[in-house]
């Protein structure tokens, strides 16, 4: 049965991907509600043939609406969702906001998709994208290994930061190439032709939030509550798909060999891995794709039990957008 669909932040830059996969996926739509700030309303966006005009977000925008994807960031979520829900719509909240609330499943498709049953609030959030392309890489492996730690450096793209991300490395890269002034907002120092070891907010322990959420919501998401994870999140000048450089340590061993078998038969993620032709995946591989790519699967050697593997996937699309868009059909 076609669903009327509301999206919340349909201008930015999830948002704009979440059309594009409930176009591609034909997602039985009966009626198209697009919302974002008074900025924005009026303008129109194509979808499917027809110009659709955009709407100031409200505490009323939800009468009608079945499922309500929302990508405009946790302010917006924590004030508008609960309307949302009121009004008898099912909310698929990108934000961090409502994550780790245990009313709210948090879930990623291909792993635990039964717990939208669990949606007490009305409200089922979508993971982080650091820990959705990380988990894709590691969930079929700890099914028949058993996961127990996960040590980790991502090399997060600038769209992980919205349309003004892109736009921030663009600016730089062109002033640096033009003999302009370079301008950081988005970012503590410059992006372009620099790393940055912070994503999100520090906290009290000397970790980012980012850091904390591959803990915590691995730890949710996998069921696993004593899980220990580590973890280093680092903002790259690559504008689309995150990477994740993982040791994962597991109860018992996989070979590579079983690793590389296990990823060829599931869904969502595939290996691309042959050290003899310099075969690994790199952000450009998966940019635009919904499948992840893993490689560089190898034992380490440090600790025992555990494999060292390369994951890359598109952050804004199987990290965000299509992992949502997923959720809704699974509704
Ligand atoms: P707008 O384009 O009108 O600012 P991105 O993550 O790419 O920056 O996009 C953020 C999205 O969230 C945009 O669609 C933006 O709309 C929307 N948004 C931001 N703040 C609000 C708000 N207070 N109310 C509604 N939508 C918002
Ligand atoms: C980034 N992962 O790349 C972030 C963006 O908790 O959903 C998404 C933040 C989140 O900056």
């Amino acid at each position: 049965e076609a669903k009327h669909i509301a999206i919340v932040g349909a201008t930015g830059a999830v948002g704009e991907e979440m059309l594009a996969c409930l176009d591609q996926r034909n997602f039985p739509i009966s009626e198209l509600t697009l919302l974002a700030s008074a900025r924005s309303a009026g303008k129109t966006i194509p979808f499917q043939g027809k110009d659709i005009i955009v709407k100031e977000l409200t505490h009323d925008s939800f009468e009608g609406v079945d499922i309500a994807l929302f990508a405009a960031g946790g302010d917006t979520s924590l004030e508008y969702a609960p309307s949302a829900a009121k009004a008898g719509a099912i909310v698929i909240d990108n934000s961090s906001a409502y994550r780790m609330d245990d009313e709210v499943p948090l879930i990623v498709p291909e792993i635990n998709p039964e717990a939208a049953k669990e949606a007490k609030k009305g409200i089922i959030a979508n993971p982080n994208c650091t820990t959705i392309i990380s988990l894709m890489a590691l969930f079929p492996l700890h099914k028949k290994y058993g996961l127990k730690a996960i040590i980790a450096s991502s090399y997060q793209a600038v769209s992980g930061s919205g349309a003004q991300g892109i736009a921030e490395l663009k600016q730089q890269c062109e002033a640096l190439a033009n003999g302009g002034e370079i301008v950081s907002e988005v970012y503590p120092t410059q992006i372009a032709f620099n790393v940055i070891p912070q994503v999100d907010v520090f906290q009290p322990d000397n970790y980012t939030k980012e850091e904390l959420k591959m803990l915590n919501e691995s730890r949710k998401i996998l069921g696993v509550p004593e899980l220990k994870v580590t973890c280093t999140c680092v903002r790259v000048p690559v504008y689309r798909s995150h990477a994740v450089s993982i040791t994962a340590v597991f109860e018992n061993k996989p070979s590579v060999e079983d690793a590389r078998a296990v990823y060829a038969n599931y869904p969502g993620v595939d290996s691309k891995d042959d050290p003899s032709q310099n075969l690994f995946p790199t952000p450009l591989d998966t940019t635009l794709k919904d499948d992840c790519l893993v490689g560089r699967i190898r034992e380490d050697k440090v600790i025992d039990n555990a494999l060292a593997l390369w994951v890359v996937g598109d952050q804004v699309r199987k990290g965000a957008a299509l992992n949502a868009v997923q959720i809704a059909e699974i509704l």
